[in-house]
């Protein structure tokens, strides 16, 4: 069986965070494993707090689970603090973890900050090194590289920024541009363009699960580009059968 270990912050609501990541995995036949990083107040209709899970207890929980069980990949998504960003750096790194997928989670679609400014040059030094790929959607992107991005120009060299930063592979989403819902994943010697059908309307925790998904295909062996399709089409499949669940516009994805 394989295991996958989620590090990323609680969304009572249950359609983004830890708990969307725990769905995922379960869909997708893996044994599940969180470690919360942070805690929101959400619903339906946004985030309205947010709060860190300190650096201590979030090294005492990879400790204890590390120590025991070894996940065959590990994602993260929402850390907020610096502290807790670079605490999970030292763990990853202890244990030598070879598949990581990092969300780099900044901001949620209501507009909060998910990651705290003093922590994105932390995730940029210490953490992508670590990583064998990073999922950014374009604002993510730029804040990661520093490139604006008007056009496809500006998109290759801010990928080419990020993967100089360590990691293997770039997933650069383009869900929040008009036009079909196209991504391009770079790394090695490949840029790969995979496009699905944009579907209308607002949904909730898209990125955590394509995340996750991408690491459960990588832990099964897949290649990056495969394990990337497969969970583009899981994403589009879960678009298409999502549901209202509160009074709030976005749908929420039903495993
Ligand atoms: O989708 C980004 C995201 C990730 N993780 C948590 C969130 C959100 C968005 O709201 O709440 C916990």
């Amino acid at each position: 069986m394989i295991k996958i270990l989620s590090i990323a912050g609680s969304d009572p609501s249950s359609g983004a965070g830890i708990q969307a990541d725990l769905k995922a995995f379960q869909a997708l036949g893996a044994f599940g494993m969180a470690v919360p990083a942070a805690l929101t107040v959400q619903n339906s209709r946004g985030v309205s707090g947010v709060e860190p899970v300190s650096s201590r207890m979030i090294s005492k929980q990879l400790e204890a689970l590390l120590s025991d069980i070894r996940p065959d990949a590990v994602k993260t998504g929402m850390l907020l603090t610096k502290q807790n960003v670079d605490a999970i750096a030292r763990a990853i790194h202890k244990y030598r973890i070879k598949n990581l997928v990092i969300d780099p989670v900044l901001r949620s679609s209501s507009g909060r900050a998910l990651l705290e400014a003093d922590a994105v040059s932390s995730l940029k030094k210490n953490l992508l090194p670590l990583s064998l790929i990073v999922t950014p959607n374009i604002p993510e992107a730029e804040v990661l590289s520093g490139i604006s991005i008007r056009n496809e120009a500006d998109m290759d060299f801010a990928a080419g920024r990020i993967l100089d930063m360590g990691t293997a592979y770039v997933l650069i989403k383009g869900g929040h541009k008009n036009g079909p819902a196209t991504d391009t994943l770079y790394g090695g010697k490949t840029v790969v363009s995979l496009s699905t059908t944009r579907r209308k309307g607002d949904f909730h925790g898209t990125g955590c699960v394509l995340s996750s998904a991408i690491a459960v295909f990588i832990a099964q062996g897949l290649p990056v580009e495969k394990a990337v399709e497969k969970a583009k089409q899981f994403v589009d499949k879960m678009l298409r059968t999502s549901i209202p669940v509160g009074k709030g516009k976005t749908k929420y994805f039903q495993f």
